[in-house]
């Protein structure tokens, strides 16, 4: 009886000590169509560590090359620029990886991402040891793009 009271408690402590770590949820990728080289993959992380660390980028057997890119705003055009150091993941935060944010992009996809499907992704830390995710991938809408008035003329077909 003493011993099984033991083994409760020791895995009482194990079941606590799991919650460390870096934890993806909510991920998703963007269906692309026929013959597109890029696509996006977006989650929470959550660092539960107590240390920050970065997501450096990753690897798939999908596309030739996962890298980490934000959006800047370059005179009003945003545009994508790889995350050099990677995106930070503050201890004990959530880090939102988003369209229009930081997101994972596959550079050279090597086929369609189809609707329902979903990905395996290896995220590379610069901390703690890479993790394989699955990502599902879904078919959401791009978010509207930015109306500029472009004076009209010049889109008049
Ligand atoms: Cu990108």
């Amino acid at each position: 009886m003493k011993k099984l009271l033991a083994t409760l408690v020791l895995a009482g402590v194990c079941g606590s000590a799991a919650a460390a770590g870096i934890h993806i949820q909510d991920q998703w990728a963007r269906a692309t169509v026929e013959g597109m080289k890029m696509g996006g993959a977006f989650m929470n992380i959550h660092n539960d560590n107590k240390k920050a660390d970065f997501l450096l980028g990753g690897s798939s057997p999908v596309a030739e090359r996962v890298e980490v890119h934000t959006h800047v705003n370059d005179n009003g055009v945003m545009r994508m620029r790889e995350v050099k150091g990677g995106v930070p993941l503050a201890a004990g935060e959530n880090t939102e990886l988003k369209p229009g944010g930081y997101h994972i992009m596959f550079m050279g996809l090597k086929r369609q991402l189809k609707e329902g499907e979903t990905v395996p992704v290896t995220l590379k830390f610069k901390h703690a040891k890479s993790q394989t995710v699955q990502i599902p991938v879904k078919n959401v809408p791009k978010p509207a793009a930015h109306n500029h008035d472009h004076g009209g003329a010049a889109h008049a077909h």
